[in-house]
């Protein structure tokens, strides 16, 4: 299954490699691809319930979850953001991560810090990137109108309304789309209806972000996930082993590596959970949003079993855990037959029965 996506964008200088860096940095080294002059790096999710599971069942393969995260390169020189030569590139992410800088006192242009103004600044460029993409559109299918073409008409109506919304300074996430309307425009992948989190990266004399008050509001009205976290130090702290890591971030009053909290933070703003499947073969992390149901799930491990679905053998992770075993679990009457309709919780370990 494909891993998560999530592009680091945000202020040139704001601190977007350094957050890359932070995030991909292990004992052994840094882990990255290139894509140009864009570099990504893919990082398993971490789980203790899944960790657990492996220890109990000793399968031959072990397949967390996992993200990609991308550190956007902006194309050089120009105002703002550039986003619009990048359009395509950037369509393909599932979620981005804004990084805000919220160290120092002066931004990468050389003006007083404003972390606030940062954030909005790019949140507006991602919007006109969206702007002049659906003004030309709506200019293409205006004059096939005029050619006497109508089948685009119930699109402008779609793409109008994202105009509008633009105009008017509200965000296209916030925009209620009926799922008619959502695949009439899904094809321009609009940048600003994409989820976004944003990532405060913090000086090393506040590393847990307390003076990032004013950018906590900013995000909280806007409905935005914010993480604070100084990433040179973060970057530093995850070249050490696990057990000097931990001593590590507790002397910075901190309980998680960045890497961990910005992953569970992605998992939130995109609604995200994850069910399990365990055996002697694998023990493997499924990720599906929250409010799915048992066929969705069975979906993702292969179409057949959400075709042929009977029914779900489902047990919560904790309980698995606790009992070792499905026939302790079955004993206790703890392991429930699930059918169609039921909607698939964080942690569940789940064998599909399915016809084939
Ligand atoms: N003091 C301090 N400097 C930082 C921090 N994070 C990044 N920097 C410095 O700020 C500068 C810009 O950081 P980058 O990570 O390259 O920023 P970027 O967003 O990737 O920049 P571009 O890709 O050029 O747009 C570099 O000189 C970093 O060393 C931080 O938390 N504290
Ligand atoms: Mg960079």
């Amino acid at each position: 299954m494909a891993a998560l996506l999530l592009y680091l964008i945000g202020a040139r200088s704001a601190g977007k490699t350094a957050v890359f860096d932070a995030l991909i940095q292990t004992p052994e080294g840094p882990h990255f691809a290139t894509k140009g002059a864009h570099r990504l790096g893919t990082v398993k999710v971490p789980d203790a319930r899944l960790a657990t599971l492996r220890d109990i069942f000793q399968p031959k393969k072990y397949i967390p979850a996992e993200v990609t995260f991308v550190d956007v390169a902006l194309p050089a020189g120009g105002e703002g953001s550039g986003f619009s030569q990048l359009n395509a590139f950037l369509g393909e992410a599932d979620a981005f991560a804004l990084v805000v800088q919220a160290f120092g006192d002066t931004d990468g242009a050389g003006k007083p810090l404003d972390p606030v103004g940062q954030l909005e600044s790019v949140l507006l460029d991602l919007a006109m990137a969206d702007l002049e993409k659906i003004e030309r559109r709506i200019e293409k299918i205006e004059q096939e109108v005029k050619r006497g073409l109508k089948q685009s008409l119930p699109e402008l109506a779609v793409q109008q309304k994202c105009k509008d919304a633009i105009d008017a300074g509200r965000s296209l996430r916030d925009l209620e789309l009926t799922a008619d309307e959502q695949k009439l425009v899904a094809s321009f992948c609009f940048l600003s209806h994409k989820r976004v989190l944003a990532v405060a990266n913090v000086g090393d004399g506040d590393p847990a972000g307390e003076k990032c008050e004013a950018l906590r509001a900013a995000c909280a009205e806007k409905g935005i996930d914010l993480l604070a976290f100084c990433a040179p130090l973060e970057a530093e702290i995850a070249t050490l082993s696990p057990a000097d890591q931990a001593g590590f971030l507790k002397d910075y009053g901190l309980t998680e590596p960045a890497r961990d909290r910005l992953i569970r933070t992605a998992y939130h703003t995109l609604n995200l959970i994850s069910f399990f499947t365990v055996g002697e073969d694998e023990v493997r992390a499924w990720t599906i949003r929250r409010g799915d149901n048992a066929v969705t799930a069975a979906g993702k491990i292969h179409t057949d079993l959400a075709r042929g679905f009977i029914r779900a053998e489902t047990v919560a992770s904790e309980i698995l855990i606790e009992k070792k075993t499905h026939a302790a679990c079955r004993e206790a009457g703890l392991l429930r037959l699930e059918g169609k309709n039921y909607v698939v919780q964080d942690g569940d370990v789940i064998e599909i029965r399915a016809n084939a």
